[in-house]
């Protein structure tokens, strides 16, 4: 084929083109895999990588290759890739984008794009746009590759850029020009940058670790909490004897549930409320006090200025952002949480038994009244009673990934299911984005080869259901559960009016989602009874075939915007 080479003929395997090179310069770097939509110029890039021996991934619409890019990120802690055709396909993409930013995974947004020379002038390319100064002010960083021999460089920029210091979105933009330009295949080879150490240790000093240390010894009501950064930073093993180690109370943050079992003795996640308001000193591991943490201030978190907080980040800026950062420990988790556990020694002294066992009572109490609601069998379902049996399922399957999206589906979801190892749940983040459902577990499902659980209000699935095509044709072991209320938050909002149109928070009725996947070839599962789900889901889990399982929940259940109504601007004209 193209590879055969006669020694005589040496000219046109002498060259090599901007197409190969990139392909030549990911693979060079350990890339496998692309998460795509093809079309110009892009899609000999796509056809080549997959004859260089890439896994090329294919969806249907380019934001969830996107979101499929930046969670293979946050899996695998290497950028994941993601490449889309200019214009339309590249702001599509960068919905994932600025999204992977916000959340802080490391990701490439690779897009075709027109040449400088029309684009500057604007004289209406097919598909022509400013794409670097649009994704600028969206990512963590933006380069673009003009000439062939860059390409080595450009690429290395970008996997520095994404992984190093605080994780992000890149944007990379590729010329069409740039694809076809050729030069001597040994220069091309020679131009190509390995990079080495792309996202250094950073090493905490040993006074921002004893002033850490000192604090939390002198703490009465110590809590720790743990975010998604301690998830990504793979260094379970060392939160674990952290955790341990210091016998303090902890929290996990929605994605790092499952860094230590959510079964575990020390975990505080059932009396969330209590170790918020009376902790005294709080230890963050790679969590932000944004919104999620309610700006570290206000209600949620007691009196006024009575806590002190430790922050291990990696991000230097983020300290003192909402509310004062008593001892910042700045390095990456690996390496500050390894320096505290060395500094402990081993005459670490465990917090106040009174405050152990307030906190113990608080979670004892508050499983217990949870429990028999869980075990309901009740038709049409009611949230705890479908998450109930989803629960158990997750806990015989414990390397299950899980996918959450939606609202009550969301929030339910979250405090019902366990996870029980590291990086297996997966959800809206930062920005409580819809969308990410089918990217997510696209992309949890090729790298991790394990089975997932997407469960996904009705709503939330709507926004990347298509993809269920691109699960059926790659095979793909993900059964979706979809919740279906008829609707955003509930199905029982009517049209005040009395019109025709319906309310805009309520779908068509009864919509036979599992129909869907049929379509594809998948299989599909009406489910009334939490019997009939955990049936399908078992079945599923247990095949690995694309699985869709509509799950009828009474559209009466749910609440305004799930637990987060409170951040509902509120009409005093409604109120009338
Ligand atoms: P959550 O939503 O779970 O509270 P956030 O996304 O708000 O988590 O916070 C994650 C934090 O982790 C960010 O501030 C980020 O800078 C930090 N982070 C990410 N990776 C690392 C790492 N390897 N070492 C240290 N900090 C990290
Ligand atoms: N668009 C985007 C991209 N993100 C969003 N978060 C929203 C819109 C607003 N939104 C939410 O915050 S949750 C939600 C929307 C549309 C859907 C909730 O309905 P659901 O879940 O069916 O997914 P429940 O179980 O019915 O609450
Ligand atoms: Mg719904």
């Amino acid at each position: 084929m193209a590879e055969q080479n006669t020694a005589t003929e040496g000219e046109p395997q002498d060259l090599t083109d901007g197409f190969h090179l990139i392909i030549d310069a990911l693979k060079l770097n350990g890339f496998e895999t692309i998460y795509t939509v093809p079309g110009i110029p892009i899609t000999d890039l796509g056809r080549f990588a997959q004859a260089k021996g890439m896994r090329v991934i294919s969806f249907r619409h380019e934001q969830n290759a996107g979101n499929a890019a930046a969670i293979a990120g946050f899996l695998s802690k290497k950028p994941g890739l993601c490449l889309t055709v200019s214009a339309p396909g590249f702001l599509n993409g960068l919905t994932a984008l600025a999204n992977a930013t916000t959340n802080c995974f490391p990701m490439i947004l690779m897009s075709g794009s027109s040449e400088r020379e029309t684009v500057d002038l604007q004289q209406g390319d097919y598909e022509e746009m400013d794409q670097l100064a649009i994704a600028k002010p969206l990512c963590k960083a933006a380069f673009r590759i003009l000439h062939a021999e860059d390409i080595g460089c450009g690429i290395a920029r970008a996997i520095r850029a994404a992984v190093s210091g605080r994780p992000g979105g890149v944007y990379l933009d590729l010329p069409a020009k740039l694809l076809g330009q050729t030069m001597g295949a040994e220069a091309g080879r020679k131009s190509l940058v390995k990079v080495i150490d792309p996202a250094p240790r950073q090493i905490p000093a040993a006074e921002p670790v004893a002033r850490a240390l000192d604090l939390l010894k002198g703490a009465k009501r110590p809590l720790i909490i743990l975010g998604k950064g301690a998830a990504y930073a793979q260094a379970d093993a060392e939160i674990r004897a952290l955790v341990e180690k210091s016998g303090i109370p902890y929290l996990p943050m929605s994605m790092a549930k499952g860094l230590l079992p959510d079964t575990h003795p020390q975990s505080a996640a059932a009396a969330r409320s209590l170790v918020l308001q009376k902790s005294d000193v709080v230890m963050m591991i790679g969590a932000r006090l944004n919104w999620l943490l309610s700006h570290g201030k206000g209600k949620a978190w007691g009196p006024p200025h009575a806590k002190r907080f430790i922050q291990i980040d990696i991000e230097p800026k983020e300290m003192d952002s909402n509310s004062e950062i008593a001892a910042p420990v700045v390095g990456d988790i690996g390496s500050c949480v390894s320096a505290l556990l060395e500094a402990m020694g081993d005459k670490w002294k465990a917090p106040p038994a009174e405050w152990i066992s307030e906190v113990k009572e608080k979670v004892k109490s508050n499983v217990e009244r949870m429990a028999p609601r869980l075990q309901n069998n009740n038709v049409p379902m009611d949230y705890h009673g479908a998450l109930g049996a989803l629960r158990r399922i997750i806990k015989d399957r414990p390397d299950t990934v899980l996918v959450n999206e939606g609202a009550n589906t969301l929030d339910f979801a979250r405090s019902i299911i366990d996870i029980y190892q590291p990086r297996k749940r997966l959800d809206v983040g930062t920005w409580g984005v819809m969308g990410i459902g089918m990217g997510f577990a696209v992309a949890a499902a090729i790298e991790t080869g394990k089975p997932v659980l997407a469960v996904e209000g009705d709503s939330a699935f709507g926004f990347s259901g298509m993809e269920i095509e691109t699960i059926c044709r790659y095979n793909l072991p993900v059964c979706i559960v979809v919740f279906n209320n008829n609707g955003i938050y509930r199905g029982t909002d009517v049209n005040p009016t009395g019109g025709a149109d319906v309310a805009p928070t309520v779908f068509v009725k009864d919509s036979r989602y599992e129909k869907m996947m049929e379509a594809f070839g998948g299989v599909g599962v009406y489910a009334t009874s939490p019997d009939e789900l955990t049936r399908a889901v078992v079945e599923a889990l247990d095949s690995g075939k694309p699985t869709l399982v509509n799950a009828i929940i009474d559209e009466k259940a749910g609440t305004e915007s799930g637990r987060i109504g409170n951040l509902n601007p509120q009409s005093v004209v409604a109120k009338k």
